[in-house]
């Protein structure tokens, strides 16, 4: 076959363009492709609803990655086994099972989309869509605008709910309390994060995975760091926890309605 690079880039931004039309009202939007939005996206997903994942990055994974100091290892509890099935990672060990980081993130990663998410990478979320006090969608620019420090407008998206699973910065929820006001905390607004307790914190990690503000919800670190919970650290049961809540509690309440 005779290659045209003219045909390439037509097939390339006709494809791209369609992904992205395609989800611009979406049931779920997910900001961050960490572990618990991956986690939370194949399970929403699994049930047939349309959702739409936005990483800033151009990998996800966030920071699982980088496993514990840059030893490629993350430690996961028995009671996420059975998520680590689902995504057939696999894992060692006894009590503290050891699994390969760089494997877990492709697989999460392969689990979220084979379910159907589409997962829409180096855009950056700067802000939230809101209508009759509650979020119903967000608003996008791509991360390279936001590096060059270009004064472009960015382009907006809907969705019934919104997941902020951008892990320690905790931004959607940070974007929504600055501009609107009260959260759905002790304070009305975000606790911090604390410093590390691995016990305490991968235990409050999933009481902590709530709906925030009418129409966001949060989890993983964003979570805790919401509600005023610990660090844990390189164990990552609690993040695929909370990741299958925020989607059993999103589907939960899309059924009452
Ligand atoms: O930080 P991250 O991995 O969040 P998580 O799912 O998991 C936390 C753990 O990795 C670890 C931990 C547990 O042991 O403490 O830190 O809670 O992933 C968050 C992702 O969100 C992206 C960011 O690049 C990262 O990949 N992100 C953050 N802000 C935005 C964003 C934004 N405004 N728009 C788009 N993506």
């Amino acid at each position: 076959m005779k290659l045209d690079e003219t045909r390439i880039t037509r097939a390339i931004v006709e494809s791209a363009v369609k992904d992205f039309l395609d989800n611009l009202e979406v049931d779920v939007a997910i900001v961050g492709g960490g572990p618990s939005g991956l986690v939370a996206a194949k399970y929403l997903a699994e049930e047939k609803l349309k959702v739409a994942l936005f990483e800033r990055k151009l990998s996800v994974g966030g920071g699982m990655w980088g496993g514990g100091m840059m030893y490629p290892k993350i430690v996961v509890q028995k009671e996420a086994l059975p998520i680590m099935d689902d995504f057939k990672i696999k894992y060692e060990g006894k009590d503290y099972f050891v699994a390969n980081s760089i494997e877990s993130v492709a697989k999460l990663a392969a689990g979220a989309i084979d379910a159907g998410a589409e997962i829409f990478n180096g855009i950056t979320v700067e802000d939230v869509m809101m209508r009759e006090k509650a979020v119903c969608g967000l608003v996008l620019n791509w991360s390279s605008v936001n590096v060059a420090g270009l004064h472009v407008d960015p382009l907006a998206m809907a969705a019934k709910y919104v997941i902020d699973a951008t892990g320690h910065p905790v931004e959607v929820c940070s974007i929504v309390q600055r501009k609107v006001g009260n959260l759905a905390t002790p304070s009305g607004k975000i606790e911090g994060e604390k410093s590390m307790w691995a016990d305490k914190s991968e235990r409050m990690v999933v009481e902590n995975t709530k709906e925030v503000y009418p129409g966001l919800y949060v989890t993983g670190m964003a979570a805790n760091a919401v509600y005023g919970a610990p660090r844990m650290g390189p164990i990552f049961g609690g993040m695929l926890l909370s990741g299958k809540r925020v989607a059993e509690l999103i589907l939960e309440n899309n059924c009452r309605k």
